[in-house]
């Protein structure tokens, strides 16, 4: 052996280039068949109560994105986006994680506040952007945030979030936390610097951190590179030395298994996890975008018939005698009703005022931005009528 400063290396007298590929796709780890069919008894069961919150919930997050759609189509509000086919990535892995994990979102997870208790009517207020909304009107809809729910505000600026959750993480480690953080992104997120920075640090902090990759098959009209269409991102954590799975992002159960293990093991073992799940974007990337333009009709309509998590998991429910139609057919138009009330508190809600605009990043307010807050208040109160009469100023 020879001795380097890290540590003893073998010697070999024949030249061969590591391969990039051991010639084998990394497999996808499954729990559910498709047709809901138990393939085997995971290590972590879910139990009726359990089962049906996360069913209640994933319909919960298709009827919101049904109505906020619609909503936004309406010209009620300016702009939105779905979780379309990745219920069961939204809700099963909100199940798996404990209150105090900290979660650093990309845009496609509002699952995972419906679950952890965000209110319909404040999902509502932040779209509609009106007095009530944590972030005071000051964001786009979709940026949700809470404090008390630990999950930090949306940041659609890809892959920022992957930092932040890493330095979140090493915090919490170094205060000896029994909790730890998990991001979440597209497989376009991979693309960016942030990603491996990310990774690096992660792995060289040992931050208990889990990275939670939604390779959805497209970021906006980019289909997944050939990088990626490999093992590229499970292969990507194995590189910076960061244990990796591959899951299948339609099967709840399981992605509840999956990030059930990985927390274990990132709070026990003070390390990173990284989770790819394997799923596709069933709707348009947001309201500002019409996917037929880039991909076949046909394959939309394929996965949304023959691949989608939320009947996948109902048969599964069923099967075992847990659910109806009676009962689905109920709480469909349960929360239908709960959000038609919601939007329409919100939309009758006043605006933030206007000084709220200047407040919450300086203590105290420097001179250019007072100039600007000047300016606009005189520019409002000149031209009223071409301003909306529900803004304080
Ligand atoms: C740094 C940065 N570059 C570009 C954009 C524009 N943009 C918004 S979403 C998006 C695609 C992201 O795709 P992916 O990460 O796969 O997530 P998905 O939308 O598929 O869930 C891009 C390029 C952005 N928001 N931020």
């Amino acid at each position: 052996d020879l001795d380097f400063p890290g540590g003893k290396v073998g010697i070999t007298s024949q030249m061969r280039f590591i391969s990039e590929t051991n010639g084998r796709r990394v497999e996808c780890y499954r729990v559910l068949g498709d047709d809901g069919e138990l393939l085997k008894n995971p290590p972590m069961q879910v139990g009726e109560v359990l089962a049906v919150k996360m069913y209640e919930n994933m319909v919960a997050l298709q009827v919101m994105d049904t109505i906020f759609y619609e909503a936004q189509r309406q010209g009620r509000i300016s702009f939105y986006l779905t979780t379309m086919g990745e219920e069961a990535i939204n809700i099963a892995s909100a199940a798996a994680l404990s209150a105090d994990d900290v979660i650093f979102p990309q845009y496609r997870e509002p699952g995972l506040l419906l679950w952890r208790g965000f209110t319909l009517q404040e999902f509502a207020n932040q779209c509609f952007g009106n007095k009530a909304d944590n972030g005071k009107g000051r964001q786009m809809p979709i940026h949700y945030g809470s404090n008390k729910l630990n999950y930090v505000t949306v940041s659609s600026t890809v892959a920022t979030q992957l930092l932040h959750a890493v330095g979140a993480a090493y915090s919490l480690k170094m205060d000896n936390k029994n909790a730890c953080t998990i991001t979440y992104f597209g497989d376009g997120g991979t693309s960016t610097g942030d990603f491996h920075a990310a990774l690096n640090f992660a792995a060289v902090l040992e931050a208990p951190v889990i990275f939670f990759c939604r390779n959805n098959g497209w970021a906006i009209s980019t289909p997944i590179s050939d990088q990626l269409r490999g093992d590229g991102v499970v292969v990507r954590g194995q590189a910076y030395g960061i244990e990796s799975i591959r899951v299948d992002g339609n099967d709840a159960l399981a992605i509840y298994n999956a990030v059930h293990e990985a927390r274990r093991i990132a709070i026990s073992e003070k390390r990173p996890i990284l989770i790819e799940a394997l799923t596709y974007r069933a709707g348009h990337h947001s309201t500002s975008d019409d996917s037929t333009k880039y991909r076949p009709l046909e394959e939309i309509e394929w996965w949304r018939k023959t691949r989608d998590p939320v009947p996948r998991f109902r048969k599964w429910i069923d099967g075992n005698g847990w659910w109806n139609d009676h009962r689905d057919l109920e709480l469909r138009s349960s929360v239908r009703k709960q959000l038609l009330q919601a939007i329409q508190v919100a939309e009758n809600l006043d605006k933030p005022p206007v000084a709220d605009l200047f407040t919450d990043v300086y203590d105290v307010l420097p001179p250019n931005l007072q100039e600007q807050e000047r300016l606009l208040r005189k520019t409002i109160t000149e031209h009223r009528k071409d301003y909306p009469t529900n803004i304080p100023v």
